[in-house]
């Protein structure tokens, strides 16, 4: 839920069993109109809903050999593959990051109070890729019975790298600059990757099943919406939001 943090817990785990947490910030109906009726948007504000597409051949992706680990390869009955390089069924992508990269509009920069979390789990981080304001907790917990080493690449900010023993209590850090990504590995276990997109508004979002985004309670204005993947490159757009209107954008990655 990390992912949507800047919404009620209670009101994301009832969008999460309705649709599924794949879009973000604010809960996920995909609106396909390219103009949604002014009731439907609090105030002024307008919003930029869109999916992900993928085209062309889909990677080829290989089995992680987590036999490194017996204990990792214990987690699992089955293969486990490469987050990185994922195509969904439908040929959409997921763990897409969709921010906002400029803005003619002032934007809010408080950082939520809760954290955003980052787990262990089977030897994976899940989730694969996540967004955090600069200021707000980032937290990394560990549910797995192995040691983790949590090895945070920042460049903007600062490197850090700590290992987490089973049953250790929670990692928590935050980051000073917006930075889009910060690539996070484990020195134990070279297939875990995940990255962070450091942003210094709540405007963000992250691709799921449907490969689909919203972000929702933009005030109107001239935006810069760059999008963000681990094997197929990054995009940019320039976008108009006016007020109580929706701006659909889809994107198409190639493999490169
Ligand atoms: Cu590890």
């Amino acid at each position: 839920m990390a992912k949507c943090s800047s919404f009620p817990r209670t009101k994301l785990i009832v969008l999460a069993l309705l649709v599924g947490c794949g879009t973000f910030l604010a809960g996920a109906v995909t609106v396909r109109a390219t103009t949604a009726p002014k009731s439907s948007q609090s105030g002024n504000a307008g919003q930029i809903t869109g999916k992900i597409y993928f085209h062309g051949d889909k990677p080829q992706l290989h089995p992680i050999q987590m036999g490194k680990d017996s204990v990792c390869a214990s987690l699992h009955t089955g293969p486990m593959y490469p987050q990185d390089g994922q195509v969904n069924a439908d040929g959409t992508l997921p763990d897409a990051f969709i921010y906002i990269k400029h803005s003619s509009a002032k934007l809010p920069s408080a950082p939520p109070r809760t954290p955003v979390t980052l787990t262990q789990k089977g030897c994976e981080y899940e989730p694969h890729v996540i967004g955090v304001m600069v200021g707000q907790a980032f937290e990394v917990i560990t549910l797995d019975p192995t040691t983790h080493n949590i090895h945070v690449l920042a460049k903007t900010n600062r490197e850090w790298n700590v290992s987490q023993q089973p049953g250790s209590p929670s990692v928590v850090r935050k980051f000073q600059h917006p930075e889009v990504m910060i690539p996070v590995r484990c020195n134990v276990h070279p297939w875990m990757k995940s990255y962070i997109g450091v942003v210094d508004n709540p405007f963000y979002a992250v691709t799921g099943k449907d490969g689909s985004f919203s972000l929702k309670g933009l005030p109107p204005g001239d935006y810069t919406v760059e999008v963000w993947t681990a094997s197929f490159g990054t995009q940019e757009r320039h976008l108009v939001v006016r007020a109580g209107e929706t701006t659909t954008a889809d994107f198409t990655f190639e493999n490169r």
